[in-house]
C-alpha cells in the first residue's frame, strides 16, 4: 500500500486550495490590520465562514477570540494567529476518534446519497484492512443498479477480498443476510456493506436500515457496529446538511469526507466535527486504492496552519 508519504506530508499537498481559501484570507487579515478591532473581527468572521467552517462554528471561535485577547491583554493582531488554531481544535475536539471497529469482529455500514464516493471508499477501506491481515468480506447492499454490484466487484478484486452480492432489484436486507452468513462461515474481521444512495425518500430509508439492523440484531449478534456516512467535501455547506439527514434516519458513528484532494471547502471537516458532533474518521484524498487517509483533527488543522514549520508535527504512520 502506498502509505510511505506520512499522514501529515498527504494532507498538506491535498489541502492546498482549502488553504489557500482559509488561511491566506486569515493571514492577509493579520497582517494587514495595525489594530484589533470590531472590523478586524468582522472580517476574520468572514474568513471563516466563507471557508465554510459553519456560522455556528465561526461564532463560537471569534467569541472565545476575544475572550482571551482580553485576558490576556493581546494588542497585535498577528498574536490572534496561535489563539485561533488552538480555538479551532478544540471546536474540533470529539473527545477519543474511536477506531474501535477496525479491531473488532464488526459490520460496517456505508451510507450517503448518490455519487459522494461510498463504493469507492469502501474498496479503499478493504484494501487498508487486507493489507493490516484483516478478513474482510465484501456485502453488495446496493442492488438498486446491476453496475453498482460490478463496480465493488472491480474494487473486491483490487483489494483482493470476496464480495457478496446479489440480484439487481434484490432485497438490501437478503443479501446483507447472505453476507453476514459469509463473514461467520469465513470468521471475517470486518464486513464492509455498500448502500444505495438516496435520501429523496427518508422514510424508504429508515424502513431499510431498520430491516438490514433487524437482521444484524438476530444473526450476528455480537458484531460491533459502524455507520459511516460519505459526504463528498467539495459540496460544502449540503455536505453538512446532508449528514444533519442522515443523521436523524440513523445512528451515525463516523464521517468520511470524500475528495479533499481537489477542493477549497475542507473546512467543512471543521463544521461537521463541531457542529453535529460526529467525528470524522477518513478523508478521501483521490480515487486510487491508497487514497484514503485516517483523519486526526489536531493534525488536519496543523496541516492547514503550519505549512513551513514541521517541526509541529510528528509524523504520524499507522
Ligand atoms: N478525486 C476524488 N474522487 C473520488 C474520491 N472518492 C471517490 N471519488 C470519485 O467519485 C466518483 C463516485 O464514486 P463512487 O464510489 O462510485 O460513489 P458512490 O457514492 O458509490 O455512488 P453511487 O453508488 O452512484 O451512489 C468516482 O468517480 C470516484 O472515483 C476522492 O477521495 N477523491
Ligand atoms: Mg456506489
Amino acid at each position: 500500500m502506498g502509505e510511505k508519504k506520512g499522514f501529515f506530508s498527504r494532507l498538506v499537498s491535498g489541502l492546498t486550495k482549502t488553504r489557500d481559501n482559509i488561511v491566506s484570507g486569515m493571514d492577509s487579515i493579520f497582517h494587514g490590520f495595525s489594530h484589533i478591532d470590531d472590523d478586524f473581527y468582522e472580517e476574520l468572521e468572514e474568513t471563516l465562514i466563507m471557508g465554510d467552517l459553519g456560522v455556528h462554528t465561526t461564532i463560537e471561535i471569534i467569541e472565545e477570540l476575544k475572550e482571551k485577547v482580553k485576558e490576556q491583554h493581546i494588542k497585535e493582531p498577528i498574536e490572534c494567529r496561535e489563539l485561533l488554531i488552538d480555538s479551532i481544535k478544540k471546536q474540533m475536539d470529539v473527545g477519543e476518534t474511536a477506531y474501535e471497529f477496525e479491531n473488532r469482529q464488526s459490520v460496517v455500514f456505508v451510507i450517503g446519497v448518490n455519487g459522494v464516493g461510498k463504493t469507492t471508499t469502501i474498496g479503499k477501506l478493504a484494501g487498508k484492512f487486507h493489507a493490516q491481515g484483516k478478513k474482510v468480506i465484501l456485502g453488495a447492499a446496493d442492488t438498486f443498479r446491476a453496475a453498482a454490484g460490478e463496480q465493488l466487484k472491480e474494487w473486491a478484486n483490487r483489494a483482493q477480498v470476496e464480495m457478496i452480492g446479489g440480484q439487481e432489484g434484490s432485497d438490501p436486507a437478503a443479501v446483507v443476510y447472505d453476507a453476514v452468513a459469509a463473514a461467520k462461515a469465513r470468521k471475517a474481521d470486518i464486513l464492509l456493506c455498500d448502500t444505495a444512495g438516496r435520501l429523496h425518500n427518508k422514510k424508504n430509508l429508515m424502513e431499510e436500515l431498520k430491516k438490514i439492523n433487524r437482521v444484524i440484531d438476530r444473526e450476528y449478534p455480537d458484531a460491533y457496529r459502524e455507520t459511516l456516512v460519505v459526504l463528498d467535501a467539495t459540496t460544502g455547506q449540503n455536505a453538512l446538511a446532508q449528514a444533519k439527514e442522515f443523521n436523524e434516519v440513523t445512528d451515525i458513528t463516523g464521517v468520511v469526507l470524500t475528495k479533499m484532494d481537489g477542493t477549497a471547502k475542507g473546512g467543512i471537516a471543521v463544521a461537521i466535527q463541531s457542529e453535529l458532533g460526529i467525528p470524522v474518521k477518513y478523508i478521501g484524498v483521490g480515487e486510487s486504492i491508497d487514497d484514503l487517509q485516517k483523519f486526526n483533527a489536531d493534525e488536519f488543522v496543523n496541516a492547514l496552519f503550519y505549512t513551513n514549520d514541521k517541526k509541529e508535527y510528528t509524523e504520524d504512520e499507522e
